[in-house]
């Protein structure tokens, strides 16, 4: 089967590898201005070939890389996970002050939950390319739920209790919000002792 990017491959690497080196240079900026490194770690994917093609089929859209890059908004992707929810927002705030990019979307699904508990900063760039990538921005807690529950859903067809289960994972995606508040106000504590 064809390349659903056609020959667009490598100038999509290129583009998702300009903007982590951003990012990784905004990281130095902060970690020198605070002392403390803002990030835990930095993923970031081509959506594979297959996962497109269903979520084109999903949305009713053509097999076609214009599709897949122009009408859909997440082939490329970069996950930047924090330690602490005010890196998430500090971080968010340096990305949307670069000037070589544009933001086209953001959704604050921490402020905002999605009604199963899944919390995430989203912003949707359109680079000088013209490609978009999906940023998505998140505390460790917050990464763990939601790799935990990605890994979850592939057993849902042959579970009975459904309703129980989904209430149990926002649950814990409820008390994993709490810990994170906790935890910023023991780093809020500590620095402003330290001053
Ligand atoms: P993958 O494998 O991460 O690429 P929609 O139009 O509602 O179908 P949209 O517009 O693509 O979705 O954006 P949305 O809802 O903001 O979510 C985009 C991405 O956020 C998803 O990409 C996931 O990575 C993540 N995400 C959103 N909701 C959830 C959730 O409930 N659980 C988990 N674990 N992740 C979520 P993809 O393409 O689904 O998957």
């Amino acid at each position: 089967m064809e390349d659903i990017y056609g020959n667009h491959r490598d100038r999509m690497q290129e583009t998702l590898d300009q903007l982590v080196s951003r990012v990784k240079t905004l990281r130095e900026e902060m970690s020198q201005q605070t002392e403390f490194d803002p990030i835990e770690h930095i993923l970031a994917r081509i959506k594979s070939d297959q996962s497109m093609r269903d979520k084109l089929r999903r949305k009713g859209l053509p097999q076609t890389a214009e599709a897949a890059l122009f009408q859909l908004h997440d082939a490329l992707g970069v996950r930047i996970v924090c330690g602490f929810l005010s890196d998430v927002y500090e971080m968010r705030d340096r990305i949307a002050a670069q000037t070589d990019y544009t933001v086209v979307e953001e959704r604050d699904y921490i402020r905002q939950a999605k009604p199963n508990g899944y919390r995430s900063y989203h912003m949707i760039l359109r680079t000088q390319a013209g490609y978009y990538v999906e940023v998505q921005l998140r505390t460790i807690s917050m990464d763990t739920w939601a790799a935990l529950e990605h890994h979850l859903q592939y057993k849902k067809p042959h579970v009975g209790n459904q309703r129980l289960i989904v209430q149990e994972l926002k649950r814990c995606a409820d008390e994993l919000a709490s810990t994170d508040v906790s935890m910023q106000t023991i780093r809020d504590m500590i620095l402003n002792e330290r001053d």
